[in-house]
């Protein structure tokens, strides 16, 4: 899909969204970027590899993660923030709380990604209104120390559609322009990888395509390919070790019309949005002649 968000990045193809977490915990790449001129230069590196936006987040939302304080975060976040802005990078600030992204769009942060879409913050979709900046809606039923219990569905498809629906409603009656709100369907967020609720959700993007705003896809690293590539004992293969398996499915979600896809290994997932757009443009040219 090729719908541009004003304030991005719109090169006619997926985007891809880059993550660096200034955090010691986190699900993915705990502690590798916690110092911050590191996390700079991480982000820095990911432009470098291809990423259109890069996403700052100094809040670990691993399955089991406590919160940590707002003091915290922001003390994580906002020199990383203001150091890739001034650079020209097109930033993205991953946080649940109203606070935070108020001074990260203050320090040059473009867009608000809320894996709580706004559910965590109230003051949340007025603080977005208000800084005019596209926001991300993530489907999530709750905190991290316990949405694994929450993750029940008859119809995962369903249910993570008419609740995204409902925050959409919500989110707008608060004054946040639709045109700038980008769905989320929360892989690994209340989705149970025993259940197959993130493979299903995945077939069925158009499903949430059609709730008429872009979709962004967060496979990256998370513990459902970890299951996927588990050895024959059944132990799971490490986050860092399912980046290809993350390429693929890169490759298949801008193919079936993702707007974003959010990776670490920016890399090899840049070049599969490429490899995808020129797929999609050779066969669009084919059905004109
Ligand atoms: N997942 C994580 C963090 N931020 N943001 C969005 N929009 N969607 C996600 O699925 C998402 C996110 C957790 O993963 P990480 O700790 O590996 O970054």
């Amino acid at each position: 899909m090729t719908t541009s968000i004003t304030g991005l990045p719109s090169p006619g193809r997926c985007l891809v969204m880059g993550v660096v977490n200034v955090t010691p915990d986190s699900f993915s790449d705990g502690g590798a970027w916690f110092d911050q001129r590191t996390a700079i230069r991480h982000g820095l590196d990911l432009v470098r590899e291809g990423a259109d936006i890069v996403d700052v987040g100094g809040e670990s939302t691993r399955p089991g993660a406590q919160r940590v304080s707002l003091h915290e975060e922001l003390r994580r976040v906002v020199p990383v923030i203001e150091a890739l802005a001034a650079e020209g990078v097109p930033v993205s600030v991953d946080t649940m709380r109203a606070e935070v992204a108020e001074a990260a769009v203050a320090s040059g942060a473009r867009l608000v990604n809320d894996v709580s879409g706004g559910l965590a913050d109230p003051a949340m979709p007025r603080v977005v209104a208000k800084a005019a900046v596209p926001y991300v809606v993530m489907h999530w039923r709750g905190h991290s120390h316990d949405m694994d219990t929450r993750a029940v569905y008859a119809d995962v498809v369903g249910e993570v559609t008419d609740e995204l629906r409902a925050r959409i409603g919500a989110i707008v009656r608060e004054g946040v322009d639709p045109a700038r709100l980008i769905v989320d369907p929360g892989l690994g967020f209340a989705k149970r990888p025993e259940d197959n609720h993130n493979w299903t959700l995945l077939a069925h993007l158009d499903a949430l395509i059609d709730l008429g705003h872009p979709v962004l896809v967060a496979a990256s690293r998370k513990r459902f390919l970890g299951r996927l590539l588990a050895a024959p004992d059944g132990t799971p293969r490490p986050f860092a070790e399912s980046d290809d398996a993350t390429v693929a499915i890169t490759a298949l979600a801008a193919a079936a019309g993702a707007w974003c896809v959010r990776v670490h290994n920016v890399r090899p997932n840049a070049d599969a949005v490429r490899a995808a757009a020129a797929w999609g443009a050779a066969a669009a040219r084919t059905e004109d002649s």
